[in-house]
């Protein structure tokens, strides 16, 4: 456990038993000096096709961008990629043929714009940056997200690209519901960006998980579960199975625990352990990923098999994640 950590775990102890439990709270927030604010571009993103997109988020803020258009421009290079299985066009449907699309956003300010069960648009982490920036709200779902899109200028098109569709014919053959950890269904692209000015912002895009009942809205658009950012310690995404995130909040958990003092690594750690603690966890793959301020990033998932990319210095690796279970 880090010195910051005992601190602030000491502090509750003793602040608690004295009855101050305010005071306590007060002092939890690390001291600004034990985290100090990068300034070094870097992107850091779920997956193999991380490396592209962090390539895409790298170019787009080497030329002014910030840590959101990073983050946005980023992905999209995902979503337009026909043969990604998961995000975007091409991706896998649900039991009934549908491409059915979740993705969200959070920038350096705290603002959040998402939306979920999106259908023929190709880019729903671009309609999730307009709803963050041109409505009132947070969130838009279905028929209304797409309206929206539709208003704002995006084209609608066919997703359900032929090998995709060939997929699905012959998963209907069985129709059985079981999703393969690392395989098909584990390719969400979550991304974290830092810009020249030290700030953080997110991404977050997915078509689920293959063959999810029609309706059905995973983690990736919900804030706090799939991607969240603060930007006085850090933020954090998820990929895998989006009903263990749901029931534990996990990306803002994992913040929350770096608020608290935590490394990104513990942090992701103890945010993997919550979800081993509480529920069945065996048969379900959950992989975290997450950086603060400082630029120190950390990951961990339930199985082997997770990867992701970190790229900064002109260095893109992509790099195996530690896990709770070997193998
Ligand atoms: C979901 N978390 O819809 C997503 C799936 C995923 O890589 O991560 N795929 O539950």
């Amino acid at each position: 456990m880090s010195t910051r950590r005992k601190f602030i775990k000491n502090s509750f102890a003793t602040a608690a038993g004295v009855g101050l439990v305010g005071a306590a709270c007060a002092e939890a927030k690390p001291e600004p000096e034990t985290l100090v604010r990068s300034k070094k571009l870097k992107a850091l993103s779920t997956w193999i096709h991380g490396m592209e997109a962090n390539e895409e988020a790298m170019r787009v803020m080497d030329e002014g961008g910030s840590a959101l258009d990073g983050a946005e421009k980023g992905v999209k290079v995902v979503e337009a990629d026909p043969n990604g299985s998961s995000v975007g066009i091409g991706g896998l449907p649900d039991r009934d043929g549908n491409v059915t699309l979740d993705a969200c956003i959070m920038d350096h300010k705290g603002n959040a714009g998402s939306v979920c069960f999106l259908q023929n648009i190709k880019h729903p982490i671009a309609v999730a940056r307009k709803v963050m920036e041109e409505t009132p709200h947070v969130m838009l779902a279905g028929e209304g997200a797409k309206r929206f899109a539709l208003a704002q200028g995006f084209a609608e098109e066919n997703l359900l690209t032929e090998s995709s569709k060939k997929a699905w014919e012959n998963w209907l053959e069985k129709s059985e519901y079981n999703p393969i950890i690392n395989v098909e269904n584990h390719d969400t692209i979550g991304m974290i960006c830092q810009d020249a000015q030290g700030n953080l912002s997110g991404s977050c895009t997915t078509s689920g998980l293959a063959y999810k009942m029609h309706g059905r809205i995973g983690d990736s658009p919900i804030i706090g579960a799939g991607l969240f950012v603060d930007n006085d310690y850090g933020a954090a995404t998820a990929t895998g199975m989006g009903e263990l995130m749901l029931k534990t909040l996990g990306s803002f958990l994992v913040v929350e625990l770096m608020r608290q003092g935590a490394t990104p690594q513990e942090a992701c750690e103890d945010a993997v352990q919550r979800i081993v603690d509480k529920l069945d966890y065996k048969a379900f793959q959950v992989g975290y990923l997450a950086m603060d301020i400082a630029g120190n990033t950390g990951a961990y998932a339930i199985h082997p098999g997770f990867n992701y990319a970190e790229m900064a210095n002109g260095k893109n690796e992509l790099i195996d994640a530690k896990s709770y279970l070997n193998g």
